[in-house]
């Protein structure tokens, strides 16, 4: 092993870099992110900086100022590594390197340097279920069946001329490929240029582990890990049987050995540095993600929970969406998460459509009291919340028409499987991607009504939403009452409650299909999801507190008037 690990040694990174002195934790019993907002950086699409219309870090470093007058504690930066970009940097060809597109490593650490001068952590996007196929791991491991990092990925004899069981890809065909060199087919989850990692092989989490080394020498604070459930694989790979087909995320995120490898990493790296560990959880059951939370298990500190931004989903397709089963979410998830675990709290990311589109109302009359009216949702529920670029400006979906105006490798391999067979007519799928796809997340970062929304000097890499003169930063700057400005206020308010984090969730009216209504701890937070002047029975008599819109609220002994899309924060006497 040790002559193996040192042939290895040469293709791992090495951290010569200066070591940025951690800062001192001056409350080591509430850890800091438990109270953190964190903000969530696209980078291909959130600022240009030389005007080849891709976003970049010397952008990013240009927006801390209108980052940090948010009021953010934490950015997680998207991957920012050197990649192919099949997977826009979710397929990493050097976990050492910048990439090029995005600047370079000088760009990188002035980046961070300026978020540490105002106060802001930077978490990083590990990206270690799967690598590039263009990583020189994968390179070397397909090039014959006895090199040493043939072992690195993972592969076996097909059946015949079939792959070596059924496993389907998340973005479209089986998730095996045949290699030409050897005949041997190598597995991935995602896309044929995102070659599964072999976690059972020990060189393989000590190189992941030196990754994560390198950039925590840096002064990072953590990582957001990439369907890292998933780095755990089945047994002797058994086929699904036809009910884990529908949804093989659940077999992909419960191998046996994800417990026993996330408590190696916390104590090899994690541990030593203080760093957090946010899990995407893609796919976990309630069980599975408690455990994986639950702090003296030494694992991960909080996972993203898919269920509801994909309770209204079957695949790409759209279904209705209820309040009140949205509600009943909430309270499994903030129930489940137990004394000793953590929750995340997210409506939109870069993997999902616009939170103002999907929960709230886009119609240019309802979208800005919408857009705020969810704020108050995302950040009143206990746990961390993460705001994704442009939320706070409350940008919309794109209006995409035409499979042509889709970016996404998932889409095109969805339209391959599902539209190009006939098994579904176009027009059906267009309308439910439309809705659902991620690229509604990805268009640029509207800063103002200036060309290309102020994004790009260029031709953007996406086309801006049409409606960016109407919804961008610039204008919203200065307004108090805009989105951004709500986004601030709350933010900081916020970050004073002490116990607004830690207190109890209840929810007083779980079936009402419009009015949201919790109490956490010595408040009540009721939301109006509709159009509707709405009155909110209350036990007591309301003192607002911080309403959406200050007109909007008005509080009477024994109840609430809520216009249409607006939310307040009360106090009871
Ligand atoms: O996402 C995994 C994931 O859960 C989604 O991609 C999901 O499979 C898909 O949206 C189903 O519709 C992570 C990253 O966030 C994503 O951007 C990457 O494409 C993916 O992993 C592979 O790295
Ligand atoms: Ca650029």
């Amino acid at each position: 092993m040790t002559d193996r690990r040192s042939v290895l040694k040469g293709m791992a990174c090495t951290a010569g870099v200066i070591s940025v002195a951690g800062e001192a934790q001056l409350h080591p019993t509430v850890p800091w992110w438990k109270r953190a907002t964190i903000y969530q950086i696209y980078p291909r699409s959130f600022q240009d900086s030389n005007g080849d219309g891709i976003g970049d870090l010397p952008g990013i470093t240009s927006r801390l100022d209108y980052i940090k007058g948010l009021g953010i504690d934490a950015v997680w930066l998207s991957p920012h590594f050197a990649s192919p970009n099949a997977d826009n940097g979710y397929d990493i060809s050097d976990y050492c390197a910048v990439m090029p597109e995005f600047g370079s490593m000088a760009d990188f650490d002035t980046m961070l340097a300026g978020m540490k001068d105002r106060g802001i952590r930077l978490i990083l996007d590990l990206v270690v279920n799967h690598s590039s196929d263009e990583h020189a791991w994968f390179t070397a491991s397909r090039a014959s069946r006895n090199n040493p990092y043939r072992d690195f990925y993972i592969w076996r004899d097909g059946k015949g001329d079939q792959p070596p069981n059924n496993y389907p890809s998340f973005f479209g065909g089986p998730a095996w490929t045949r290699d030409e060199t050897t005949g041997q087919w190598y597995l991935h989850y995602f896309g044929r240029k995102q070659p599964d990692l072999n976690w059972e092989n020990p060189a393989v989490r000590d190189a992941v582990y030196d990754v994560m080394r390198f950039w925590l020498e840096k002064g990072v604070a953590g990582f957001r890990m990439d369907v890292i459930p998933f780095v755990s694989k089945q047994p002797g790979l058994p086929d699904l049987s036809p009910e884990q087909l529908k949804n093989p995320e659940y077999v992909y995120a419960s191998g046996p050995k994800m417990h026993e490898y996330m408590q190696e990493m916390r104590r090899e790296v994690l541990a030593p540095y203080g760093a957090v560990a946010i899990g995407e959880a893609y796919g976990v059951t309630a069980e599975a993600a408690q455990r994986l939370t639950d702090s003296r298990r030494g694992e991960l500190d909080m996972v993203l929970n898919f269920d509801v931004v994909r309770l209204d989903r079957d695949g790409w397709r759209k279904l209705p969406l209820s309040l009140p089963a949205l509600k009943k979410v909430y309270a499994r998830l903030n129930a489940e998460v137990g004394p000793f675990g953590w929750n995340s709290v997210f409506q939109e990311n870069h993997d999902n459509p616009r939170a103002v589109s999907h929960f709230g109302d886009d119609d240019p009359l309802w979208w800005e009291r919408s857009a705020k009216a969810l704020a108050v949702l995302l950040l009143t529920q206990p746990g961390t919340p993460f705001i994704y670029q442009g939320e706070e400006i409350g940008m919309t979906n794109y209006p995409f028409r035409e499979i042509g105006e889709f970016n996404d490798v998932e889409v095109h391999g969805q339209w391959k499987d599902d539209v190009e067979t006939g098994k579904v007519p176009a027009a059906t799928y267009l309308w439910d991607i439309a809705q659902t796809s991620r690229d509604n997340a990805r268009t640029p970062m509207q800063w103002s009504s200036q060309s290309n929304a102020g994004f790009t000097r260029g031709k953007p890499w996406m086309p801006v939403n049409p409606n960016f003169t109407a919804i961008n930063a610039a204008t919203q700057t200065s307004k108090d009452s805009s989105v951004l400005g709500f986004y601030r206020r709350l933010i900081r308010w916020r970050s004073r409650q002490s116990d607004l984090a830690v207190s109890s969730y209840v929810d007083l009216l779980p079936d009402h299909p419009t009015l949201f209504l919790y109490r956490r701890g010595s408040v009540v937070v009721a939301i109006n999801l509709s159009r509707q002047v709405q009155q909110v029975p209350l036990t007591g008599n309301p003192t607002i507190v911080l309403a959406s819109d200050d007109d909007g609220a008005t509080g009477q002994p024994g109840n609430l008037i809520l216009s249409g899309w607006t939310a307040a924060v009360v106090s009871l006497s």
